[in-house]
């Protein structure tokens, strides 16, 4: 049962990109997840096979045209979850990963111009999501940026098997700090802990670096970590 994602993008050239290289390119390659890049100018029926038009009530920049979006959605769905990439969204986060990551596959919609016809969208049944706030030329960086969080989670992607589990995010924390050789750098020695060979001690102290930072770089994960950990059952 292979992870599928189904792109339908302006511009299927884009893809895989990034994906086809490292862990995301390796898996793709041995039939881990599967790739399947739609051009959307495909499902045009015009002789100038135009995607956009111009926006009703006017102003700027063009609208890409619901008859050939829907179309294009049309031809790919088959049940699987269906985002539009949208800095208008909902942010995406570690736990939609998590939950895609265990079912079929994906469809992502990019847009291109202004945007697509609203009525396409709400048609579709589509959920709208971000991956931050702000504003790109399109929607195929992030539906990159979406793939590479659910794919590190399939089952045999990672080289170690819980290297992805204790990362930031899972658990709700921020990522401890990491060293690695020469114990001491341009005056800069390496914590003692970690050189001390008790085990105890140094997941005490990456749990408090990892519990610091999140307090003082990011008060809203804190917040909702301390909200979890007070209602998780006791050792
Ligand atoms: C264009 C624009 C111009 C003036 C004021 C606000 C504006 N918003 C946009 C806009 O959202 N353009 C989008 C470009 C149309 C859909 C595809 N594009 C896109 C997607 N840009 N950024 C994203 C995106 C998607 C998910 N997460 C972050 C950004």
């Amino acid at each position: 049962m292979n992870f599928r994602a189904t792109i339908l993008t302006l511009f299927p050239d884009m893809f895989p990109g990034p994906l086809g290289a490292s862990l995301a390119g390796r898996a793709l390659a041995s039939g881990v997840w599967s790739l399947d890049a739609h051009d959307i100018r495909a499902y045009t029926t015009d002789r100038h096979r135009s995607v956009d038009d111009t926006p009703f009530g006017g102003g700027a920049g063009m609208v890409m045209r619901p008859d050939v979006v829907a179309a294009a959605l049309a031809g790919a769905d088959d049940g699987r979850p269906t985002f539009y990439l949208t800095p208008r969204g909902r942010v995406f986060t570690q736990a939609d990963a998590e939950k895609l990551a265990a079912g079929p596959g994906v469809i992502l919609l990019c847009g291109r111009y202004e945007g697509i016809d609203q009525r396409a969208i709400e048609a579709s049944g589509a959920e709208e999501i971000s991956v931050g706030d702000y504003v790109l030329s399109g929607g195929e960086l992030p539906a990159m940026v979406v793939l590479d969080t659910i794919i590190r989670l399939l089952p045999g992607v990672m080289g170690a098997a819980d290297s992805a589990v204790e990362e930031s995010f899972s658990g709700g924390l921020l990522e401890y700090p990491h060293y690695t050789r020469p114990a001491e750098w341009n005056g800069r020695a390496v914590p003692q802990v970690l050189l001390s060979g008790n085990h105890a001690a140094i997941a005490a102290w990456r749990r408090q670096e990892a519990e610091r930072i999140t307090r003082e770089r990011r008060p809203d994960l804190w917040a909702a970590y301390t909200a979890i950990a007070s209602t998780a059952p006791g050792p």
